[in-house]
């Protein structure tokens, strides 16, 4: 299928993708497949953002008066919806995004399971009922509607966060501004196609309910500070949340950061060598190491190391890198040129620091441009400053263990804390790892790898992960206010505490 196909059965049209044509600032939009240009758009006018902003602040007084159930409704048809254009919206991302075409379908899929889960949610923002200590008195929780939530989404991504947050946003009767990648906005437009095709069913939605702005960090600021702008969920860099958190913070406003993540998998002397394999290969080098669940470090045990190892560097010289779009590549690009020069950089430093690198090379025979590489398998003598910073791209440092006590230690002993795995047949290993002296992540996983989280879990990390949780379990409270209610049905008006204030 051509580049122009994906695009046009996306429903994206010539017209559409030149908007940009006269504009000093336009978005080049290049697909990392082969560096070719997709797209030149228009940016949002920064001037304009008031009025998007006031727009959605309309539709938030009618549609947090919608009963819930009604607002799934809405989130049950753009989930129908996406099942009819899942074949679309993921080849697009496969074409925008670089993923491997089981990938970008996996993506689509995770938007039409979190679809699935508001819905059912819509009829279960419950709350608690709470024993009064007064007599003829009740007390209980309510959570009602926020206000508007701007999500601004990384490239890697490029529609399911924003699916995560707009289905529940959209059930706890929320407004979305959704902010994407300046690399990847076609996705997002042609994602919106599909949102008026569920909107248009529906019938009575309010307008603005939910709209799409793009450009670079103006935009994405004038969100950051405005204080109509309720809720600010932003997933990418450590350094944008940095930046992002504060001033949401400084105005009162609530965020949800999920930013980066240096995940690790401990290799247990116990473990089941080959599905540890088919976990490290899968978790290290899918989405060329490009999510932020990505295996980046590996601690073995050192009487299983040597023997991990060779089973690993077979595993990766069998990986078929090249197009996305053909059947069978497993390896697609990195999104750009810049992330080669990241990963280059990363690897000269690991170097430096006693690394011995197996891969890791740039690859030009065989694919159709672009920014291809062969995986890095990185031995390192110890957790030096190069392993504690998260490179986008597929490295993955290798370190020796001896006791699970340091491996633990060391698995913790970074900035960031997305997620983690351990692979052993101990129970009491597993359960260690697990405990409040484990894993400090937000995922900890039990012979499972790293990457490739359900929906159903709260998705997130702490430290410089940035605490935020979003997709399932009770994500859903992030997006709502909660009131506490006393009601007082005696004829007589007792204090709490017992407090006496007879006059
Ligand atoms: C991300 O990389 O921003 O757990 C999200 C996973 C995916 C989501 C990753 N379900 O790998």
């Amino acid at each position: 299928m051509s580049h122009h196909a994906i695009l046009t059965a996306a429903g994206l049209s010539a017209a559409e993708l030149e908007t940009g044509v006269d504009a000093d600032d336009a978005i080049i939009v290049s697909s990392p497949v082969d560096g070719s240009k997709l797209a030149c758009l228009k940016p949002t006018a920064l001037a304009a953002m008031p009025d998007i902003i006031g727009t959605a602040q309309q539709a938030f007084l009618a549609w947090r008066t919608v009963p819930a159930p009604r607002r799934g409704e809405l989130v049950r048809l753009l989930g129908e919806e996406l099942r009819a254009a899942k074949h679309e919206l993921g080849a697009l991302v496969t074409l925008e995004a670089g993923k491997i075409r089981s990938e970008g379908l996996g993506e689509v899929q995770e938007m039409i399971d979190i679809c699935d889960f508001a819905t059912g949610l819509s009829r279960q923002l419950y709350g608690l009922t709470i024993a009064s200590e007064r007599p003829g008195h009740r007390m209980m929780e309510s959570w009602h509607p926020m206000g508007t939530c701007a999500v601004i989404s990384a490239f890697n991504f490029p529609v399911a966060v924003w699916a995560w947050n707009a289905a529940l946003a959209l059930v706890c009767g929320n407004p979305v501004i959704w902010k994407p990648s300046e690399k990847t906005p076609l996705t997002a437009m042609a994602t919106m196609k599909i949102v008026e095709r569920a909107l248009a069913r529906f019938g009575d939605a309010p307008a603005g309910l939910l709209q799409l702005v793009m450009g670079g960090a103006d935009i994405g600021d004038a969100l950051v500070c405005s204080k109509q702008v309720a809720i600010v969920s932003a997933t990418g860099s450590t350094r944008m949340g940095s930046i992002v958190g504060p001033k949401v913070a400084a105005r009162f406003g609530r965020s949800i950061l999920e930013l980066g993540g240096n995940n690790a998998m401990i290799v247990a002397p116990s473990a089941d060598l080959d599905m540890a394999v088919r976990a490290i290969v899968f978790s290290a080098v899918g989405t060329a190491g490009q999510r932020c669940t990505t295996l980046r470090r590996l601690f073995v045990h050192e009487s299983i190391h040597d023997q991990l190892l060779d089973k690993v560097k077979k595993a990766y010289a069998s990986l078929p890198i090249g197009n996305p779009l053909d059947a069978g590549t497993l390896i697609g690009p990195l999104i750009d040129a810049a992330a080669l020069q990241h990963m280059q950089q990363a690897l000269a430093q690991a170097s430096h620091q006693g690394g011995k690198i197996y891969g890791g090379e740039a690859v030009t025979a065989g694919v159709p441009g672009g920014a291809y590489v062969t995986p890095a398998l990185v031995l390192m003598p110890e957790q030096s400053e190069v392993v504690r910073h998260e490179t986008f791209a597929p490295i993955l440092y290798v370190m020796k263990y001896q006791s699970l006590d340091d491996a633990i230690h060391l698995q913790n002993d970074v900035p960031q804390g997305l997620s983690s795995c351990i692979f052993t047949l101990n129970l009491r290993e597993a359960e260690q790892f697990l405990s409040a002296a484990g894993s400090d992540c937000g995922i900890a996983n039990v012979n499972i790898g790293p990457s490739g989280a359900e929906i159903g879990g709260a998705f997130g990390g702490e430290k410089e992960t940035g605490g935020g949780r979003e997709s399932g379990s009770d994500a859903w409270r992030g997006y709502m206010r909660r009131q506490t209610n006393t009601i007082n049905y005696s004829s007589q008006l007792p204090l709490a505490q017992g407090v006496k204030f007879d006059f």
